[in-house]
């Protein structure tokens, strides 16, 4: 809490000097970032995901701005950058906003969908959520946006309708043509349990994260995800192009419909061998995202950590989205005493890793692989203990 209040401190302090202190105080919110135990890659595919929310995440401080029809943006994390005024209504993709297109985005989206913002709007920004590392910085920035549109000015929105907008504005307006899996473990993420996501129904449960004994960590390869963007567009299309041939045989609506023997007796129809890899992938690791469900409401957490060495293996393999930093940490992990399972996760090509790992080995797991990291690739990995948080939100002011 004392965290908390300082961080509101030095937040308020900030909004106060950039856009002044009439107006009343600004409203608090926070949004998570998001980190996947499995399903990598199956959310474009119609498959399931099983994310949860986490404990670190972004915070915005917002006031509208009544006579005025302007937004202003600033974020602590990039002072730099400076603050960005931009119309209300009307928004426009600019490549020279950076970060900021992805709040835009969101109001650009909004407008569209029939809330134009009434008002100017100021936000700060400030977050502990490392950008660019495959925790969903992007998805979190544009619920919180949205959340905080909604919470100003009562829009009335339901969370899987805010999710699937600040999925539309991540794809219509920044040109990422990720799945839904970031925005609404964000948008729908409950304390101390993962989001089982079917991506083609959007039906959902929460389930409790029974992890008494055990720690989630994210490692961070400190290697930003380059190659994300196009790359992902390419997986997707490839797996596209796999279902192609298969609808030649049988009227398959997505990949994740197929059980892995249904695949398996279909496949030969699918003629780029690198494109059967990539369908492979996406069947194989929908079917282990089921058995993991199966596996945590048993509580059987040594399946679910076998589970995930797999679905790293697949990724690695079949869907080619890892690099050597991201097997580097899952390898060293896996040698490590009291490890119940380690997978890349998010989009790959860089990023980060998650493990589970007994909470008595957590510390030497941080030194050892660290250390054998560092050793293996030269580069600095950070570990993040985190927990399964709520979604986004407005909260009370400390
Ligand atoms: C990124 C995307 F944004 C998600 O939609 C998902 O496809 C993920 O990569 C891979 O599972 O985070």
């Amino acid at each position: 809490m004392q965290g908390i209040r300082d961080m509101y401190g030095r937040m308020l302090s900030r909004f106060q000097e950039l856009f002044g202190t009439g107006g009343g105080a600004p409203a608090l919110f926070r949004s998570p970032g998001r980190v996947n135990l499995i399903g990598e890659h199956t959310d474009y595919n119609g498959g399931h995901v099983f994310p949860c929310a986490i404990s670190l995440g972004i915070w915005a401080l917002a006031a509208p701005r009544q006579g005025t029809d302007l937004v202003r943006l600033h974020s602590m994390n990039f002072e730099e950058a400076g603050t960005t005024e931009a119309p209300a209504r009307g928004l426009e993709y600019r490549q020279e906003r950076g970060w900021a297109n992805y709040p835009l985005g969101v109001l650009r989206v909004l407008e569209e969908a029939g809330h134009p913002l009434p008002a100017g709007l100021d936000l700060l920004f400030w977050g502990d959520l490392p950008g660019g590392a495959g925790l969903s910085s992007s998805a979190s920035i544009e619920v919180l946006t949205a959340r905080v549109a909604d919470g100003l000015f009562g829009m009335g929105l339901q969370g899987v309708e805010t999710a699937l907008l600040a999925q539309r504005a991540e794809n219509d307006f920044v040109g990422m043509k990720c799945g839904i899996m970031d925005q609404f473990a964000i948008t729908m993420g409950r304390r101390n349990c993962a989001v089982f996501l079917d991506c083609r129904t959007l039906d959902f449960k929460l389930v409790p994260l029974n992890l008494d004994g055990f720690r989630i960590v994210i490692s961070n390869t400190n290697k930003p995800h380059a190659l994300a963007g196009s790359e992902y567009n390419l997986r997707r299309a490839q797996c596209e192009a796999a279902l192609e041939d298969l609808r030649r045989v049988r009227p398959v609506k997505a990949l994740g419909e197929l059980t892995e023997p249904g695949f398996k007796y279909l496949s030969g129809v699918i003629r780029n061998p690198v494109n059967l890899r990539r369908a492979r992938h996406a069947v194989t690791e929908n079917q282990r995202t089921l058995h993991a469900l199966a596996a945590l409401e048993m509580s059987d957490l040594a399946l679910f950590g076998r589970l995930m060495n797999q679905s790293h293996v697949s990724l690695r393999d079949d869907y080619e989205v890892s690099c050597p930093e991201l097997d580097a940490l899952v390898e060293l992990a896996w040698r490590q005493p009291g490890v119940v399972g380690s997978r890349m996760t998010g989009g790959g090509f860089g990023g980060c890793t998650v493990s589970i790992v007994e909470a008595p080995c957590v510390e030497a797991f941080v030194r050892d692989v660290g250390a054998g990291y560092a050793k293996a690739t030269g580069l600095r990995a950070d570990f993040y203990e985190v927990d399964a948080a709520d979604g986004a939100g407005r909260m009370e002011r400390p």
